[in-house]
């Protein structure tokens, strides 16, 4: 009764903050659910849900990929951008578009077995074609393909039979209409579209298929505006104030939509913004169906993914490209259906939960928290037991989540006093992720350790990527063990850090392993190191070690760059950090490693 109650609070500020005053306040401020009850209450069974199937479907599934004979490079549904077909050459691909294999119920169910909780498909791609029946352009699959049916309305009846969330993807962008290419649209002909197209279409998606999500794309063109979103978004709500919406029916501002929605990556962390987000990802390489995409992601790839998004408090938006004819890939088809087996195990430490209380984990897995549940999901397990340092709400029991085997553990302390769980390796091990329920005495409290990083026996100090602490929205930890790297270093404010024991005082020559492509033109970057504070001021100092990137052929070719040798200060821990010193055109490096060789 309480959360129905609490609901109906929310209802009613929901409906109190629906007025032009409240909507325009709503429309300045970056909305979370933490400070817009409304967006709270409408996006409850999204946060649940965690996992949705994205489906890009349409006319460029007839090319598949190739033009007039030849391999069109890109994704499948620019086709029409990247080989230049003139319009009326496009719509040719109409009159082939026969998807007589397409079942919906199939489709809805195979989300179903999944374990996708929602489906966003494309109403409309940026090639301007509707694949539903519209009343506002005989450009659609009713009037103008030998189809002649309205596949959305068969897939929306059987999501709802299902009980899967069913959304559509819209794009704002639309190569059908030329007087909207180019630099200089008039603001009349945008009118002209916003009124007689997009909103039209709009109120026929909603008002015909009652979906519970709409995606916008395609909203960087520059005719559209951030005050044509706010106005789109007033329009929509006023149809059906629950929709949830995403950040790209505006300019994907912190206050667009209700959701952010990063694109084939994945946050270092949840957003320091607390806005929702989802990252949306291709299952090989391309949204629309290519004939020659054969680039699957692993089905152990993919769960991790899941499992990491599911731990920064994400969704999952993964993606098929279904054929002209109306099939889903067999490749996708089976990886989903794989993880649904793993989900049917494992899925209540997905569904429903919250971030971890992890920065950095101390093991090869992530956690995700239910109350006073943490969910330890391990990607390998050490023979001598899974360290959960900095764990400090006291365990009541731990049992695998797949056959409630209880798991053995014990408490210790490790080699820096930090207090530890250490869970004993289970009998069986699940070959995707292995899910351990620990039932905890109240909500998980962890010390966000870092781990002290000593001298190997060789005496060489190694700061690995994996070991480092990222600070920034965009580097992120790629990859796992000794082979990890911190990429996607695109903002040069970001950095890395670590703990470093430095026993005695002396000389190290320093070496920084990194990767940069040619596509970027390198950068700079400083090894700072933390200085005795200023005998008479008593103010801390630190001293840089600059270090200049250059092309090393590519973002996964590394090499050992010297960076000469200086003397450090020995004795306690101390705070190694590597930042940027240069706006990078692309990224500032993929760094591996830095090492510290002690000399003589
Ligand atoms: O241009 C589109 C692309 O075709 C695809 O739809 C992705 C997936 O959302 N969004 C845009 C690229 O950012």
């Amino acid at each position: 009764m309480r959360s129905l109650a609490l609901l109906g609070l929310i209802g009613s500020v929901a409906m109190a903050l629906c007025s032009p005053a409240a909507a325009a306040e709503t429309e300045k401020k970056v909305r979370t659910p933490q400070n817009d009850p409304s967006l709270a209450a409408r996006t409850e069974w999204w946060r649940d849900a965690r996992f949705g199937m994205f489906i890009h479907w349409g006319l460029y599934a007839v090319p598949a990929g190739y033009y007039q004979g030849k391999p069109v490079g890109g994704i499948g549904e620019w086709i029409m951008d990247r080989a230049k077909i003139p319009i009326p050459e496009y719509e040719k691909f109409a009159k082939e578009f026969n998807p007589t294999k397409f079942n919906g119920r199939q489709w809805a169910r195979l989300a179903k077995d999944a374990g996708m909780k929602y489906m966003v498909i494309t109403s409309k791609h940026h090639d301007g074609f509707s694949m539903f029946d519209t009343a506002a352009s005989r450009y659609d699959i009713v009037d103008a393909t030998p189809y002649k049916r309205d596949p959305m309305k068969e897939l929306a009846k059987a999501c709802k039979a299902e009980g899967i969330k069913f959304g559509f993807y819209h794009s704002i962008m639309d190569w059908h209409h030329p007087e909207l290419m180019g630099p200089n649209v008039s603001p009349a002909h945008v009118d002209r579209y916003v009124n007689g197209q997009l909103k039209p279409q709009l109120r026929e998606l909603v008002t015909k298929y009652d979906p519970a999500l709409l995606w916008f794309d395609g909203e960087w063109v520059g005719w559209w505006t951030e005050e044509r979103g706010h106005d789109l978004e007033r329009f929509l709500r006023a149809l059906k104030p629950n929709l949830v919406i995403n950040n790209r029916i505006g300019k994907r501002q912190l206050t667009d939509g209700d959701y952010e929605t990063p694109e084939q990556e994945i946050p270092a962390n949840a957003l320091a913004s607390g806005r929702l987000w989802e990252t949306c990802m291709t299952i090989n390489d391309t949204w629309g169906y290519k004939r020659d995409d054969h680039n699957w992601k692993s089905t152990a790839d993919l769960t991790h993914k899941l499992i990491d998004i599911a731990s920064k408090g994400g969704n999952f938006l993964l993606n098929v490209g279904p054929t002209d004819t109306g099939i889903i890939p067999q490749p996708s088809v089976d990886r989903l259906r794989h993880m649904g087996q793993w989900m049917d195990r494992n899925g209540v430490g997905i569904y429903g939960t919250s971030q971890s209380p992890y920065r950095k984990h101390p093991f090869n897995g992530r956690c995700t928290v239910k109350g006073d549940t943490l969910y330890v999901h391990a990607f390998s397990w050490p023979e001598d037991g899974l360290k959960l340092s900095g764990l400090q709400t006291p365990v009541r029991e731990a049992f695998l989540l797949d056959g409630k085997e209880k798991v053995g553990f014990r408490r210790q302390h490790d080699e820096d006093g930090v207090p530890t769980l250490v869970l004993e390796k289970p009998s069986r091990l699940d070959p995707l992720a292995t899910v351990v329920a620990l039932r905890l005495a109240g909500p998980p409290q962890v010390v966000n350790v870092q781990p002290v990083i000593r001298p190997n026996a060789q005496g060489v100090i190694v700061l690995p990527a994996f070991n480092a602490e990222i600070h920034g929205d965009t580097a992120r930890l790629e990859g796992e063990g000794m082979n990890a790297n911190i990429g996607y270093w695109t903002n040069a404010h970001d950095s890395a850090s670590w703990n470093v024991l430095i026993p005695k005082t002396g000389r190290y020559r320093i070496e920084a392993e990194y990767a940069c492509d040619p596509s970027s033109d390198g950068s700079m970057f400083s090894v700072v190191f933390p200085m005795a504070p200023h005998p008479d001021t008593g103010v801390k100092r630190s001293f840089a070690v600059l270090g200049e990137v250059g092309s090393t052929g590519g973002w996964q070719t590394y090499v050992k760059h010297n960076m000469g040798s200086v003397m450090l200060a020995g004795g306690g821990t101390q705070t190694v950090r590597v930042q940027a010193e240069k706006k990078p055109k692309l990224a500032v490096m993929n760094l591996r490693a830095i090492r510290l060789y002690p000399e003589q």
